[in-house]
């Protein structure tokens, strides 16, 4: 038995496209990810401290196990592409972030599934959208009814085609 769950994936730093595919193809070696499919990629403008501008892309992938397992794989995949824990809201090689797993909240220190921000991250709900037209978003919410900051539409733009599963 394997759970839908949607990944965010960000970087800024270095070859940023490689880093995004090199992140999808480890997720699917991990021996309990699988990929499903990929969103485009976008270039989208910092939130947060002045840094780089990042790219980001959302994955669907089927996972086995929990999402605290869904998360070490993400984990795993951060640390082999040289991710360093520094600035909490810092620039970052590879970002990997457990946004839904199917339909499960959890609210632990370390895992908040809806992701908390998610609906406020225009660098999110763009790629996502294109996979998911009524996501599970946090407290409920829905994707046709957010009202969103033009700040948070303005920054997002097309980048890349969808990373190759
Ligand atoms: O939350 C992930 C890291 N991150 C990002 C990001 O991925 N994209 C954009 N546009 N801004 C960000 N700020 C942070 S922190």
């Amino acid at each position: 038995m394997s759970t839908g769950a949607y990944l965010g994936l960000g970087s800024n730093l270095g070859d940023r496209l490689e880093h995004l595919r090199e992140a999808v193809r480890l997720l699917d070696v991990e021996p309990a990810v699988e990929v499903v499919r990929s969103s485009r990629v976008y270039e989208t403008k910092p939130v947060g401290p002045p840094q780089p501008v990042y790219l980001n892309a959302v994955v669907e992938v089927r996972a086995k196990g929990t999402a605290r397992d869904l998360l070490e794989a993400c984990r795993r995949v951060e640390d082999a592409l040289g991710r360093v824990r520094a600035e909490r809201w810092g620039p970052r090689t590879i970002d990997v972030d457990v946004l839904t797993f199917d339909e499960e909240t959890i609210d632990e220190p370390d895992l908040v599934v809806p992701h908390p921000r998610m609906h406020e991250r225009g660098f999110v709900l763009f790629p996502l959208g294109e996979l998911d037209t009524d996501p599970m978003l946090p407290g409920g919410r829905k994707l046709s009814t957010l009202r969103l900051a033009p700040e948070v539409v303005l920054g997002v733009r097309p980048f890349a085609p969808p990373l190759v599963v």
